[in-house]
Protein backbone atom coordinates (compact mmCIF):
# COMPACT_ATOMS: atom_id res chain seq x y z
CA UNK A 1 0.00 0.00 0.00
CA UNK A 2 0.97 3.08 -0.92
CA UNK A 3 1.16 6.33 1.12
CA UNK A 4 -0.53 9.29 0.02
CA UNK A 5 2.15 12.66 -0.36
CA UNK A 6 -1.20 14.47 0.79
CA UNK A 7 -4.77 14.10 2.50
CA UNK A 8 -7.38 15.99 4.33
CA UNK A 9 -7.01 14.42 7.67
CA UNK A 10 -4.39 12.56 9.57
CA UNK A 11 -4.98 10.59 12.56
CA UNK A 12 -2.07 9.51 14.96
CA UNK A 13 -3.08 6.41 16.22
CA UNK A 14 -5.52 3.14 15.60
CA UNK A 15 -6.84 2.82 18.82
CA UNK A 16 -10.93 3.25 19.80
CA UNK A 17 -10.06 7.27 19.10
CA UNK A 18 -7.97 6.71 15.76
CA UNK A 19 -10.55 4.22 14.69
CA UNK A 20 -13.84 6.21 15.15
CA UNK A 21 -12.04 9.45 13.91
CA UNK A 22 -11.25 7.79 10.64
CA UNK A 23 -14.85 6.44 10.11
CA UNK A 24 -16.12 10.24 10.58
CA UNK A 25 -14.16 11.85 9.27
CA UNK A 26 -14.40 10.08 6.37
CA UNK A 27 -17.77 10.20 6.73
CA UNK A 28 -17.56 13.94 5.91
CA UNK A 29 -16.10 13.10 2.71
CA UNK A 30 -12.16 13.91 4.05
CA UNK A 31 -9.44 11.41 2.61
CA UNK A 32 -8.11 10.22 5.66
CA UNK A 33 -5.07 7.87 6.92
CA UNK A 34 -4.18 6.58 10.27
CA UNK A 35 -0.29 5.92 11.12
CA UNK A 36 -0.43 3.54 13.53
CA UNK A 37 3.40 2.63 15.75
CA UNK A 38 2.07 -0.93 16.22
CA UNK A 39 1.24 -3.70 13.56
CA UNK A 40 -2.61 -4.15 14.59
CA UNK A 41 -5.20 -1.88 15.28
CA UNK A 42 -6.35 -2.13 19.10
CA UNK A 43 -3.84 0.43 20.83
CA UNK A 44 -4.54 -0.28 24.34
CA UNK A 45 -5.70 -3.87 23.94
CA UNK A 46 -3.03 -4.54 21.37
CA UNK A 47 -0.11 -3.17 23.70
CA UNK A 48 -1.21 -4.46 27.13
CA UNK A 49 -1.53 -8.31 26.44
CA UNK A 50 -0.32 -9.68 30.29
CA UNK A 51 -2.30 -12.15 31.88
CA UNK A 52 -5.17 -10.70 33.37
CA UNK A 53 -5.30 -7.84 31.45
CA UNK A 54 -9.03 -6.89 31.44
CA UNK A 55 -11.47 -4.29 31.46
CA UNK A 56 -12.95 -2.63 34.26
CA UNK A 57 -16.02 -1.22 32.72
CA UNK A 58 -18.85 -3.88 31.95
CA UNK A 59 -18.76 -5.06 28.40
CA UNK A 60 -22.35 -3.85 27.40
CA UNK A 61 -20.62 -0.40 28.33
CA UNK A 62 -17.08 -0.14 27.24
CA UNK A 63 -18.15 -0.40 23.47
CA UNK A 64 -18.91 1.82 21.07
CA UNK A 65 -22.57 3.35 20.82
CA UNK A 66 -22.70 5.44 17.30
CA UNK A 67 -23.95 2.14 15.33
CA UNK A 68 -27.27 0.31 16.36
CA UNK A 69 -26.37 -2.95 14.32
CA UNK A 70 -23.42 -2.94 15.73
CA UNK A 71 -24.06 -2.83 19.43
CA UNK A 72 -26.93 -5.26 18.93
CA UNK A 73 -24.94 -7.88 16.96
CA UNK A 74 -22.18 -8.19 19.25
CA UNK A 75 -22.31 -10.85 21.78
CA UNK A 76 -20.10 -10.33 24.86
CA UNK A 77 -19.22 -13.88 26.95
CA UNK A 78 -18.09 -11.88 30.39
CA UNK A 79 -19.03 -9.49 32.52
CA UNK A 80 -15.71 -7.49 32.19
CA UNK A 81 -13.96 -8.33 29.01
CA UNK A 82 -10.63 -9.11 29.10
CA UNK A 83 -7.84 -8.22 26.34
CA UNK A 84 -8.46 -11.41 23.82
CA UNK A 85 -12.18 -10.64 23.77
CA UNK A 86 -11.71 -6.72 23.69
CA UNK A 87 -8.88 -7.23 20.76
CA UNK A 88 -11.35 -9.39 19.10
CA UNK A 89 -14.01 -6.47 18.78
CA UNK A 90 -11.51 -3.80 18.27
CA UNK A 91 -10.48 -5.86 15.17
CA UNK A 92 -14.61 -6.80 13.81
CA UNK A 93 -14.69 -2.56 14.22
CA UNK A 94 -12.18 -2.16 11.50
CA UNK A 95 -13.75 -4.85 9.49
CA UNK A 96 -16.90 -4.04 9.74
CA UNK A 97 -16.45 -0.43 8.73
CA UNK A 98 -13.77 -1.27 5.97
CA UNK A 99 -11.07 0.74 8.02
CA UNK A 100 -7.99 -1.27 7.83
CA UNK A 101 -7.45 -0.04 3.86
CA UNK A 102 -6.13 3.09 4.90
CA UNK A 103 -4.21 2.63 7.88
CA UNK A 104 -0.45 2.35 7.62
CA UNK A 105 0.90 0.05 10.54
CA UNK A 106 4.87 -0.16 12.48
CA UNK A 107 4.51 3.27 11.05
CA UNK A 108 5.56 5.85 14.21
CA UNK A 109 5.24 9.69 13.79
CA UNK A 110 8.22 11.37 14.83
CA UNK A 111 7.52 14.74 14.16
CA UNK A 112 4.18 17.21 13.01
CA UNK A 113 5.07 20.92 11.56
CA UNK A 114 2.30 23.39 10.99
CA UNK A 115 3.58 24.92 7.97
CA UNK A 116 2.46 28.66 8.30
CA UNK A 117 2.20 29.50 4.31
CA UNK A 118 -0.30 26.28 3.07
CA UNK A 119 -1.62 26.24 6.31
CA UNK A 120 -0.78 22.58 6.42
CA UNK A 121 0.62 19.73 8.58
CA UNK A 122 3.63 18.74 7.18
CA UNK A 123 3.51 14.58 9.07
CA UNK A 124 7.06 12.57 8.91
CA UNK A 125 7.11 9.23 10.00
CA UNK A 126 8.89 6.46 9.96
CA UNK A 127 7.73 2.94 8.54
CA UNK A 128 8.37 -0.39 7.46
CA UNK A 129 9.82 1.57 4.04
CA UNK A 130 12.41 4.43 5.38
CA UNK A 131 10.64 7.69 6.52
CA UNK A 132 7.72 9.02 4.73
CA UNK A 133 6.34 12.92 4.78
CA UNK A 134 2.52 13.36 3.99
CA UNK A 135 0.54 17.11 4.08
CA UNK A 136 -2.73 16.92 6.31
CA UNK A 137 -4.77 19.74 6.47
CA UNK A 138 -5.84 18.25 9.95
CA UNK A 139 -4.15 16.41 12.09
CA UNK A 140 -6.00 14.03 15.01
CA UNK A 141 -3.88 13.22 17.71
CA UNK A 142 -5.68 10.00 19.05
CA UNK A 143 -2.41 8.79 20.66
CA UNK A 144 -3.31 7.51 23.87
CA UNK A 145 -3.24 8.70 27.46
CA UNK A 146 -1.47 5.50 28.81
CA UNK A 147 0.25 3.96 25.39
CA UNK A 148 3.55 5.81 26.60
CA UNK A 149 5.24 2.54 29.14
CA UNK A 150 7.88 3.37 31.17
CA UNK A 151 10.62 1.06 32.24
CA UNK A 152 11.62 2.43 35.68
CA UNK A 153 14.81 4.24 36.24
CA UNK A 154 16.50 1.09 38.48
CA UNK A 155 20.35 0.49 37.96
CA UNK A 156 21.30 -2.40 36.44
CA UNK A 157 17.93 -2.79 34.85
CA UNK A 158 19.13 -3.56 31.25
CA UNK A 159 21.85 -6.02 32.83
CA UNK A 160 19.11 -8.28 33.96
CA UNK A 161 19.55 -11.65 31.99
CA UNK A 162 16.78 -13.70 32.57
CA UNK A 163 13.52 -12.59 30.82
CA UNK A 164 12.13 -8.79 31.31
CA UNK A 165 8.61 -7.69 30.16
CA UNK A 166 6.67 -4.56 30.49
CA UNK A 167 2.92 -5.26 31.11
CA UNK A 168 2.58 -2.57 28.61
CA UNK A 169 4.45 -4.06 25.94
CA UNK A 170 3.94 -6.88 26.45
CA UNK A 171 4.98 -9.96 23.57
CA UNK A 172 2.12 -11.34 21.28
CA UNK A 173 3.29 -15.20 21.89
CA UNK A 174 2.17 -16.64 25.34
CA UNK A 175 4.51 -16.32 28.22
CA UNK A 176 4.90 -19.42 30.45
CA UNK A 177 6.15 -19.16 33.80
CA UNK A 178 5.64 -22.46 34.43
CA UNK A 179 8.76 -23.78 36.88
CA UNK A 180 10.07 -20.30 37.43
CA UNK A 181 10.95 -18.17 39.92
CA UNK A 182 9.46 -14.63 39.20
CA UNK A 183 9.22 -11.48 40.30
CA UNK A 184 6.89 -8.30 39.88
CA UNK A 185 7.37 -4.41 40.53
CA UNK A 186 4.50 -2.67 40.43
CA UNK A 187 1.21 -2.86 41.73
CA UNK A 188 -1.14 -0.61 40.10
CA UNK A 189 -4.18 -1.65 38.46
CA UNK A 190 -1.54 -3.76 35.76
CA UNK A 191 0.29 -5.59 38.42
CA UNK A 192 -2.97 -6.23 40.30
CA UNK A 193 -4.04 -7.82 37.28
CA UNK A 194 -1.13 -9.64 36.49
CA UNK A 195 -0.02 -11.22 40.18
CA UNK A 196 -3.07 -13.73 40.34
CA UNK A 197 -2.51 -14.79 36.90
CA UNK A 198 0.94 -15.06 37.39
CA UNK A 199 0.73 -16.61 40.98
CA UNK A 200 -1.10 -19.72 39.26
CA UNK A 201 2.00 -20.73 37.64
CA UNK A 202 5.09 -19.53 38.45
CA UNK A 203 6.78 -21.72 41.11
CA UNK A 204 7.43 -19.21 42.92
CA UNK A 205 6.46 -15.21 42.83
CA UNK A 206 8.43 -12.15 44.71
CA UNK A 207 5.68 -8.72 44.21
CA UNK A 208 7.65 -5.69 45.14
CA UNK A 209 5.33 -3.27 46.42
CA UNK A 210 6.29 0.45 46.75
CA UNK A 211 2.88 1.74 47.44
CA UNK A 212 -0.37 -0.43 48.69
CA UNK A 213 -3.47 0.43 46.29
CA UNK A 214 -7.20 0.17 47.11
CA UNK A 215 -8.54 -2.21 44.39
CA UNK A 216 -11.68 -3.68 44.73
CA UNK A 217 -13.23 -6.94 43.63
CA UNK A 218 -15.00 -7.19 40.39
CA UNK A 219 -17.33 -10.26 40.74
CA UNK A 220 -16.70 -11.45 37.28
CA UNK A 221 -18.14 -14.23 35.32
CA UNK A 222 -20.16 -15.30 32.36
CA UNK A 223 -22.41 -12.49 31.62
CA UNK A 224 -25.92 -12.71 32.42
CA UNK A 225 -27.72 -13.21 29.40
CA UNK A 226 -31.14 -11.76 31.05
CA UNK A 227 -29.22 -8.92 31.74
CA UNK A 228 -27.33 -8.51 28.52
CA UNK A 229 -30.40 -9.13 26.60
CA UNK A 230 -32.42 -6.13 28.96
CA UNK A 231 -29.23 -3.73 27.75
CA UNK A 232 -29.78 -4.35 24.56
CA UNK A 233 -33.02 -3.85 24.26
CA UNK A 234 -32.56 0.02 25.93
CA UNK A 235 -29.33 0.69 24.49
CA UNK A 236 -30.20 3.91 23.02
CA UNK A 237 -32.04 4.83 26.35
CA UNK A 238 -28.49 3.90 28.22
CA UNK A 239 -26.14 5.31 26.10
CA UNK A 240 -27.85 8.17 26.18
CA UNK A 241 -28.08 8.49 30.09
CA UNK A 242 -24.30 7.46 30.39
CA UNK A 243 -23.63 10.35 28.22
CA UNK A 244 -24.85 12.74 30.82
CA UNK A 245 -23.71 11.05 34.06
CA UNK A 246 -20.68 11.93 36.15
CA UNK A 247 -18.37 8.89 34.71
CA UNK A 248 -20.10 7.55 31.54
CA UNK A 249 -21.58 4.57 32.15
CA UNK A 250 -25.47 4.46 33.26
CA UNK A 251 -25.19 4.02 37.28
CA UNK A 252 -27.47 5.95 39.31
CA UNK A 253 -24.91 7.94 41.71
CA UNK A 254 -26.94 7.72 45.16
CA UNK A 255 -28.01 11.53 45.86
CA UNK A 256 -26.53 11.42 49.69
CA UNK A 257 -23.73 12.07 51.53
CA UNK A 258 -21.94 10.04 53.88
CA UNK A 259 -21.36 12.60 56.49
CA UNK A 260 -25.39 13.17 56.68
CA UNK A 261 -25.29 10.21 58.51
CA UNK A 262 -23.95 7.47 60.63
CA UNK A 263 -20.86 5.44 60.27
CA UNK A 264 -23.11 2.55 61.28
CA UNK A 265 -25.34 3.75 58.44
CA UNK A 266 -22.38 4.29 56.00
CA UNK A 267 -21.30 0.28 56.34
CA UNK A 268 -24.55 -0.72 56.12
CA UNK A 269 -24.72 1.21 52.14
CA UNK A 270 -21.01 0.06 51.90
CA UNK A 271 -21.98 -3.83 52.13
CA UNK A 272 -24.93 -3.33 49.93
CA UNK A 273 -23.02 -1.98 47.03
CA UNK A 274 -19.74 -4.16 47.21
CA UNK A 275 -21.42 -7.62 46.10
CA UNK A 276 -22.31 -5.29 42.97
CA UNK A 277 -18.45 -5.24 42.08
CA UNK A 278 -15.88 -2.98 40.91
CA UNK A 279 -17.08 0.62 40.61
CA UNK A 280 -20.41 0.87 41.92
CA UNK A 281 -18.44 1.06 45.40
CA UNK A 282 -17.88 4.61 44.40
CA UNK A 283 -20.86 5.77 43.55
CA UNK A 284 -22.89 4.88 46.50
CA UNK A 285 -22.11 8.08 47.72
CA UNK A 286 -21.84 11.90 46.18
CA UNK A 287 -19.08 13.70 48.67
CA UNK A 288 -16.54 10.67 48.47
CA UNK A 289 -14.22 12.72 46.90
CA UNK A 290 -15.19 16.31 48.31
CA UNK A 291 -15.12 15.28 51.87
CA UNK A 292 -12.47 13.60 54.17
CA UNK A 293 -14.12 11.91 56.28
CA UNK A 294 -16.83 10.42 53.69
CA UNK A 295 -13.30 9.46 52.13
CA UNK A 296 -12.00 7.74 55.19
CA UNK A 297 -15.18 6.01 56.07
CA UNK A 298 -14.99 4.18 52.73
CA UNK A 299 -10.96 3.51 53.07
CA UNK A 300 -11.62 2.07 55.99
CA UNK A 301 -14.26 -0.21 54.54
CA UNK A 302 -12.05 -1.03 51.68
CA UNK A 303 -9.05 -1.74 54.71
CA UNK A 304 -11.16 -4.39 56.35
CA UNK A 305 -12.17 -6.12 53.66
CA UNK A 306 -8.50 -6.83 52.87
CA UNK A 307 -7.78 -7.57 56.76
CA UNK A 308 -11.03 -10.46 56.43
CA UNK A 309 -9.10 -11.83 53.21
CA UNK A 310 -5.39 -12.30 53.87
CA UNK A 311 -4.72 -14.63 56.39
CA UNK A 312 -0.88 -13.54 57.51
CA UNK A 313 -1.94 -10.59 59.74
CA UNK A 314 1.51 -8.62 58.95
CA UNK A 315 1.28 -9.17 55.28
CA UNK A 316 -2.92 -8.03 54.86
CA UNK A 317 -0.83 -4.82 56.99
CA UNK A 318 1.35 -3.65 54.06
CA UNK A 319 -1.65 -4.54 51.53
CA UNK A 320 -3.31 -1.88 53.07
CA UNK A 321 -2.99 1.77 51.42
CA UNK A 322 -2.83 4.44 53.82
CA UNK A 323 -1.47 8.20 53.24
CA UNK A 324 -4.30 9.15 50.00
CA UNK A 325 -8.03 9.06 49.39
CA UNK A 326 -9.44 6.33 47.97
CA UNK A 327 -10.27 6.68 44.13
CA UNK A 328 -7.51 9.40 44.63
CA UNK A 329 -5.56 6.90 41.89
CA UNK A 330 -8.18 4.88 39.65
CA UNK A 331 -9.23 2.65 41.55
CA UNK A 332 -8.39 -1.25 41.00
CA UNK A 333 -10.79 -3.94 40.21
CA UNK A 334 -9.65 -7.26 40.69
CA UNK A 335 -10.17 -10.51 40.71
CA UNK A 336 -8.61 -12.84 43.72
CA UNK A 337 -5.93 -9.95 44.33
CA UNK A 338 -6.10 -10.23 47.83
CA UNK A 339 -6.55 -13.75 48.26
CA UNK A 340 -3.02 -14.33 46.20
CA UNK A 341 -1.00 -13.38 49.16
CA UNK A 342 -2.94 -16.42 51.23
CA UNK A 343 -0.47 -18.84 48.77
CA UNK A 344 2.37 -20.37 49.62
CA UNK A 345 4.31 -19.62 46.96
CA UNK A 346 4.02 -15.84 47.05
CA UNK A 347 5.69 -13.13 49.26
CA UNK A 348 4.77 -9.40 49.33
CA UNK A 349 8.16 -7.44 50.01
CA UNK A 350 7.48 -3.95 51.09
CA UNK A 351 10.11 -2.22 48.98
CA UNK A 352 9.31 1.13 50.73
CA UNK A 353 10.84 0.30 54.12
CA UNK A 354 13.39 -1.90 52.28
CA UNK A 355 14.10 -0.18 48.92
CA UNK A 356 15.26 -1.90 45.42
CA UNK A 357 19.29 -0.31 45.58
CA UNK A 358 19.28 -2.63 41.98
CA UNK A 359 18.95 -5.05 39.17
CA UNK A 360 21.63 -7.12 38.54
CA UNK A 361 22.06 -10.10 35.90
CA UNK A 362 20.14 -12.63 38.25
CA UNK A 363 17.61 -10.75 40.49
CA UNK A 364 16.84 -7.45 42.51
CA UNK A 365 18.67 -6.52 45.49
CA UNK A 366 17.05 -4.70 48.03
CA UNK A 367 18.70 -2.36 50.77
CA UNK A 368 18.89 -5.99 52.85
CA UNK A 369 17.87 -9.06 51.09
CA UNK A 370 18.87 -10.25 47.23
CA UNK A 371 16.29 -12.20 45.09
CA UNK A 372 17.22 -14.34 42.75
CA UNK A 373 14.95 -14.92 39.49
CA UNK A 374 14.57 -16.19 36.25
CA UNK A 375 11.65 -13.38 34.92
CA UNK A 376 10.89 -9.91 35.94
CA UNK A 377 7.44 -8.49 35.16
CA UNK A 378 7.52 -4.23 35.35
CA UNK A 379 4.11 -2.63 36.26
CA UNK A 380 5.20 0.22 36.61
CA UNK A 381 2.88 2.48 34.16
CA UNK A 382 2.93 5.03 31.89
CA UNK A 383 4.17 8.57 30.82
CA UNK A 384 0.21 9.23 31.05
CA UNK A 385 -2.06 11.70 29.19
CA UNK A 386 1.52 13.79 27.71
CA UNK A 387 3.68 10.93 27.23
CA UNK A 388 2.50 10.25 23.80
CA UNK A 389 2.23 13.55 22.12
CA UNK A 390 5.44 14.89 24.12
CA UNK A 391 6.97 11.77 22.23
CA UNK A 392 7.03 13.59 18.84
CA UNK A 393 8.40 17.13 17.78
CA UNK A 394 4.96 18.86 17.50
CA UNK A 395 5.56 22.65 16.27
CA UNK A 396 2.82 24.98 15.26
CA UNK A 397 2.47 28.65 14.80
CA UNK A 398 6.03 30.46 14.48
CA UNK A 399 7.81 27.00 14.80
CA UNK A 400 6.72 27.25 18.58
CA UNK A 401 7.20 23.64 20.16
CA UNK A 402 4.18 21.65 22.02
CA UNK A 403 7.54 20.66 24.38
CA UNK A 404 7.80 24.41 25.34
CA UNK A 405 4.20 24.85 25.36
CA UNK A 406 3.61 22.47 27.77
CA UNK A 407 6.88 22.92 29.98
CA UNK A 408 4.94 23.81 33.05
CA UNK A 409 2.51 21.57 32.41
CA UNK A 410 -0.18 20.41 29.52
CA UNK A 411 -2.41 23.20 27.99
CA UNK A 412 -5.66 22.74 25.91
CA UNK A 413 -8.81 23.96 25.40
CA UNK A 414 -11.39 22.01 26.28
CA UNK A 415 -8.98 19.25 25.95
CA UNK A 416 -9.27 19.58 22.18
CA UNK A 417 -7.20 22.08 20.94
CA UNK A 418 -4.11 23.75 21.77
CA UNK A 419 -3.48 27.51 21.51
CA UNK A 420 -0.96 28.51 18.46
CA UNK A 421 -1.76 24.90 17.06
CA UNK A 422 -4.44 25.28 13.88
CA UNK A 423 -6.14 22.42 12.89
CA UNK A 424 -4.85 20.12 15.50
CA UNK A 425 -6.80 17.93 17.90
CA UNK A 426 -6.65 16.09 20.92
CA UNK A 427 -9.12 13.02 21.49
CA UNK A 428 -9.16 12.61 25.31
CA UNK A 429 -6.65 14.98 26.04
CA UNK A 430 -5.29 16.12 29.38
CA UNK A 431 -8.70 19.19 30.31
CA UNK A 432 -11.14 16.30 29.81
CA UNK A 433 -12.66 13.90 31.57
CA UNK A 434 -10.76 10.98 29.74
CA UNK A 435 -9.37 8.59 32.36
CA UNK A 436 -11.25 9.62 34.60
CA UNK A 437 -14.23 8.03 33.10
CA UNK A 438 -15.84 5.10 30.99
CA UNK A 439 -13.10 6.21 27.90
CA UNK A 440 -15.31 4.60 25.17
CA UNK A 441 -18.08 7.18 26.30
CA UNK A 442 -15.62 10.05 26.60
CA UNK A 443 -13.98 9.18 23.00
CA UNK A 444 -17.09 8.83 20.99
CA UNK A 445 -18.31 12.30 22.58
CA UNK A 446 -14.30 13.82 21.61
CA UNK A 447 -14.88 12.24 17.93
CA UNK A 448 -18.43 13.39 17.45
CA UNK A 449 -17.32 17.15 18.43
CA UNK A 450 -14.42 17.06 16.72
CA UNK A 451 -16.08 16.03 13.59
CA UNK A 452 -19.10 18.35 14.03
CA UNK A 453 -16.80 21.30 14.15
CA UNK A 454 -15.03 20.60 11.22
CA UNK A 455 -17.93 20.10 9.48
CA UNK A 456 -19.17 23.36 10.08
CA UNK A 457 -15.64 24.74 9.45
CA UNK A 458 -16.16 23.05 5.85
CA UNK A 459 -19.99 24.68 5.53
CA UNK A 460 -18.94 28.18 6.13
CA UNK A 461 -16.00 28.11 4.68
CA UNK A 462 -13.43 28.70 7.24
CA UNK A 463 -9.53 27.05 6.25
CA UNK A 464 -7.71 27.15 10.37
CA UNK A 465 -9.51 26.94 13.73
CA UNK A 466 -6.99 27.58 16.84
CA UNK A 467 -8.14 28.30 20.44
CA UNK A 468 -6.94 31.21 21.22
CA UNK A 469 -4.52 32.05 24.25
CA UNK A 470 -7.00 33.45 26.35
CA UNK A 471 -9.76 30.83 26.21
CA UNK A 472 -7.00 28.01 26.85
CA UNK A 473 -5.66 30.11 29.35
CA UNK A 474 -9.18 30.37 31.26
CA UNK A 475 -9.59 26.69 30.68
CA UNK A 476 -6.55 25.55 32.39
CA UNK A 477 -7.53 27.76 35.21
CA UNK A 478 -11.37 26.23 35.39
CA UNK A 479 -9.77 22.49 35.49
CA UNK A 480 -7.35 23.17 38.17
CA UNK A 481 -10.08 25.10 40.60
CA UNK A 482 -12.46 22.03 39.66
CA UNK A 483 -9.75 19.76 40.87
CA UNK A 484 -8.80 21.87 44.08
CA UNK A 485 -12.47 21.49 45.18
CA UNK A 486 -11.69 17.46 45.48
CA UNK A 487 -9.25 15.53 47.55
CA UNK A 488 -7.60 14.49 43.85
CA UNK A 489 -4.60 16.43 44.08
CA UNK A 490 -3.76 14.93 47.50
CA UNK A 491 -2.78 12.15 46.07
CA UNK A 492 0.32 11.36 44.41
CA UNK A 493 -0.85 10.09 41.37
CA UNK A 494 -0.41 9.81 37.62
CA UNK A 495 -3.04 12.28 37.06
CA UNK A 496 -0.78 14.80 38.77
CA UNK A 497 2.03 13.30 36.65
CA UNK A 498 3.79 12.55 40.03
CA UNK A 499 4.98 9.03 38.94
CA UNK A 500 7.54 10.83 36.52
CA UNK A 501 10.89 12.32 38.09
CA UNK A 502 11.12 16.17 36.87
CA UNK A 503 7.36 16.04 35.25
CA UNK A 504 5.02 19.16 36.10
CA UNK A 505 3.04 18.30 38.95
CA UNK A 506 -0.54 20.16 37.19
CA UNK A 507 -3.68 17.68 37.66
CA UNK A 508 -4.62 16.85 34.19
CA UNK A 509 -7.85 15.38 33.87
CA UNK A 510 -10.92 17.36 34.00
CA UNK A 511 -13.06 16.30 37.49
CA UNK A 512 -16.37 18.10 36.82
CA UNK A 513 -17.59 15.05 35.25
CA UNK A 514 -18.76 13.37 31.66
CA UNK A 515 -21.97 15.04 31.89
CA UNK A 516 -21.21 18.46 32.71
CA UNK A 517 -18.55 18.45 30.22
CA UNK A 518 -20.36 17.70 27.88
CA UNK A 519 -22.41 20.35 28.14
CA UNK A 520 -19.58 22.81 28.36
CA UNK A 521 -18.49 21.88 24.69
CA UNK A 522 -22.10 21.70 23.37
CA UNK A 523 -22.67 25.39 25.18
CA UNK A 524 -19.14 26.36 23.25
CA UNK A 525 -20.59 24.63 20.12
CA UNK A 526 -23.73 26.32 20.05
CA UNK A 527 -22.05 29.70 20.52
CA UNK A 528 -20.34 29.37 17.11
CA UNK A 529 -17.40 27.69 18.73
CA UNK A 530 -16.64 30.54 20.93
CA UNK A 531 -12.98 30.50 22.07
CA UNK A 532 -11.60 29.23 18.86
CA UNK A 533 -10.58 31.90 16.42
CA UNK A 534 -11.72 30.68 12.81
CA UNK A 535 -10.48 31.84 9.42
P1 LIG B 1 -4.81 3.95 22.76
O1 LIG B 1 -5.66 2.75 22.84
O2 LIG B 1 -3.72 4.11 23.72
O3 LIG B 1 -4.25 4.03 21.28
C1 LIG B 1 -3.28 4.97 20.92
C2 LIG B 1 -2.51 4.42 19.74
O4 LIG B 1 -1.65 5.44 19.25
C3 LIG B 1 -1.61 3.25 20.10
O5 LIG B 1 -1.93 2.14 19.30
C4 LIG B 1 -0.20 3.75 19.83
O6 LIG B 1 0.64 2.75 19.32
C5 LIG B 1 -0.46 4.85 18.82
N1 LIG B 1 0.58 5.88 18.83
C6 LIG B 1 0.97 6.65 19.86
N2 LIG B 1 1.96 7.48 19.47
C7 LIG B 1 2.19 7.22 18.17
C8 LIG B 1 3.09 7.75 17.20
N3 LIG B 1 3.95 8.73 17.51
N4 LIG B 1 3.06 7.23 15.95
C9 LIG B 1 2.19 6.25 15.61
N5 LIG B 1 1.32 5.71 16.49
C10 LIG B 1 1.31 6.20 17.75
N6 LIG B 1 -10.19 2.71 30.11
C11 LIG B 1 -11.45 2.45 30.52
O7 LIG B 1 -12.33 3.30 30.37
N7 LIG B 1 -11.76 1.25 31.08
C12 LIG B 1 -10.83 0.29 31.23
O8 LIG B 1 -11.13 -0.77 31.74
C13 LIG B 1 -9.51 0.54 30.83
N8 LIG B 1 -8.56 -0.39 30.98
C14 LIG B 1 -7.27 -0.11 30.63
C15 LIG B 1 -6.31 -1.10 30.80
C16 LIG B 1 -5.00 -0.84 30.50
C17 LIG B 1 -3.97 -1.89 30.68
C18 LIG B 1 -4.63 0.46 30.05
C19 LIG B 1 -3.21 0.76 29.75
C20 LIG B 1 -5.58 1.42 29.84
C21 LIG B 1 -6.93 1.14 30.12
N9 LIG B 1 -7.94 2.07 29.92
C22 LIG B 1 -9.23 1.80 30.28
C23 LIG B 1 -7.66 3.31 29.21
C24 LIG B 1 -7.57 3.02 27.68
O9 LIG B 1 -6.36 3.52 27.28
C25 LIG B 1 -8.78 3.59 26.95
O10 LIG B 1 -9.97 3.00 27.43
C26 LIG B 1 -8.78 3.44 25.43
O11 LIG B 1 -8.46 2.15 25.03
C27 LIG B 1 -7.89 4.46 24.79
O12 LIG B 1 -8.04 4.42 23.41
P2 LIG B 1 -7.24 5.45 22.49
O13 LIG B 1 -7.51 5.05 21.10
O14 LIG B 1 -7.56 6.83 22.90
O15 LIG B 1 -5.71 5.25 22.89
O1 LIG C 1 0.49 1.83 36.35
P1 LIG C 1 0.43 2.66 37.73
P2 LIG C 1 -0.49 0.68 35.81
N1 LIG C 1 10.09 0.84 42.12
O2 LIG C 1 1.19 3.89 37.45
C1 LIG C 1 5.15 1.14 40.89
C2 LIG C 1 -5.11 1.87 33.55
N2 LIG C 1 -5.23 0.43 33.69
O3 LIG C 1 0.05 0.21 34.52
O4 LIG C 1 2.83 4.11 43.48
C3 LIG C 1 9.02 0.26 42.67
O5 LIG C 1 -0.94 2.78 38.22
C4 LIG C 1 4.25 2.20 41.44
O6 LIG C 1 4.54 2.44 42.78
P3 LIG C 1 4.34 3.93 43.41
C5 LIG C 1 -5.63 2.53 34.81
O7 LIG C 1 -6.17 3.78 34.49
C6 LIG C 1 -6.46 -0.09 33.91
O8 LIG C 1 -0.74 -0.32 36.86
O9 LIG C 1 4.96 4.88 42.43
N3 LIG C 1 7.78 0.43 42.24
C7 LIG C 1 2.89 1.56 41.19
O10 LIG C 1 2.60 0.61 42.16
C8 LIG C 1 -4.37 2.64 35.62
O11 LIG C 1 -4.44 3.58 36.67
C9 LIG C 1 -6.59 -1.44 34.11
O12 LIG C 1 5.01 3.89 44.71
C10 LIG C 1 7.59 1.25 41.20
C11 LIG C 1 3.11 0.84 39.85
O13 LIG C 1 4.51 0.67 39.71
C12 LIG C 1 -3.35 2.99 34.55
O14 LIG C 1 -3.75 2.22 33.42
C13 LIG C 1 -5.49 -2.27 34.08
C14 LIG C 1 8.66 1.89 40.57
C15 LIG C 1 2.60 1.61 38.67
O15 LIG C 1 1.23 1.73 38.75
C16 LIG C 1 -1.91 2.69 34.91
O16 LIG C 1 -1.86 1.43 35.56
C17 LIG C 1 -4.26 -1.71 33.86
C18 LIG C 1 9.95 1.67 41.09
N4 LIG C 1 11.03 2.27 40.56
C19 LIG C 1 -4.14 -0.36 33.66
N5 LIG C 1 8.17 2.66 39.56
C20 LIG C 1 -7.92 -1.99 34.40
O17 LIG C 1 -8.14 -2.75 35.28
C21 LIG C 1 6.84 2.47 39.57
N6 LIG C 1 6.48 1.62 40.55
C22 LIG C 1 -9.01 -1.55 33.67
Amino acid sequence: MRMPHEVDALVVGAGFSGLYSMHKLRGLGLSTVILEKGDGVGGTWYWNRYPGARCDVESPYYSYSFDEDLQQDWEWTERYPAQPELLKYINHVADRFDLRKDIFFETTVVSAVFDESTERWTVTSIGPDGGSVISAKYCIMATGCLSSARMPDIPGINSFTGRLLHTGMWPHEEVDFTGQRVGVIGTGSSGIQAIPMIAKQAKNLQVFQRTANFSVPAFNGPIDQEWFAKIKANYPELRERSRHTAMGIPYQRRNQAAVDISEDERRAVFEEHWPKGGFRISSCFNDLMRNKESNDSLSDFVRAKIEQTVTDPKTAELLKPYGYPITGKRICVDTDYYATFNRENVQLIDVKSDPIVEITPTGVRTESNFYELDALVVATGFDAMTGAMLRMDIRGRDGASLREHWDAGARTYLGVAIAGFPNLFTIAGPGSPSVLSNMLTSIEQHVEWITDHLAYLQAKGYETSEATTASEAGWVEHVRELADQTLFPTANSWYLGANVPGKPRVFMPYVGGVGTYRAHCEGVAAREYEGFALK
